[in-house]
């Protein structure tokens, strides 16, 4: 088990676009492993890549976990091929942006074209949490926070605040 650190916004490498995976191999394998253990750890439900400083197209997710029960999976090179006209609100949160919780509107429905851990491809409909998870961490893929939905009086504060916990934080 490998608990890797999560970055912490405004960390300058959470704006990066990540790079497509080339080839899903043990490597790729192993980094989607680190990420779960890493999201398991910080009691997430989603985690990019990039938020553990690794600029490639992988997420993990995962939605269900009930009496400690683990049952994640990774999304690689993930690529929304339909969104719905109709929107959705979730109160959304962020291991990258912490004690931030707040609206966030989003296609309702998704298409979703990926790379399973076999490297092969799925696609899936996605509506509900899944939809809005899928969007936010393919959002981090672009080195895009949900902040950075906020109006930008709301983000400024959502900064500052980040930027006093960091410093309170030494
Ligand atoms: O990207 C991330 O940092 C993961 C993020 C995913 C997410 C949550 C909510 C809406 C959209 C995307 C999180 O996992 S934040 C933590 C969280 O969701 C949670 C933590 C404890 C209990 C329940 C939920
Ligand atoms: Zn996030």
């Amino acid at each position: 088990m490998t608990v890797r650190p999560i970055l912490i916004a405004p960390d300058p490498r959470l704006k990066a676009v990540s790079e497509p995976v080339e080839t899903v191999d043990a490597e790729i394998r192993k980094l989607a492993e680190d990420m779960a253990d890493s999201m398991y750890a910080a009691e997430g439900i989603g985690l990019a890549a990039i938020q553990i400083g690794v600029p490639k197209r992988v997420i993990v997710m995962d939605l269900d976990q009930k009496d400690g029960k683990k049952n994640w999976r990774a999304f690689i090179n993930p690529k929304i091929t339909w969104a719905s006209e109709d929107v959705a609100t979730f109160e959304e949160g962020c291991l990258s942006v912490p004690d931030i919780w707040d609206d966030v509107e989003r296609p309702a429905r998704i298409r979703c074209e990926y790379l399973d851990l076999d490297g092969k491809t799925i696609q899936i409909e996605a509506d509900g949490m899944l939809a809005t998870c899928l969007q936010h961490e393919m959002d981090h893929l672009q080195g895009v926070l949900f902040i950075d939905h906020f109006s930008r009086l709301k983000r400024s504060m959502a900064l500052k605040k980040l930027e006093k916990a960091k410093k309170l934080a030494g």
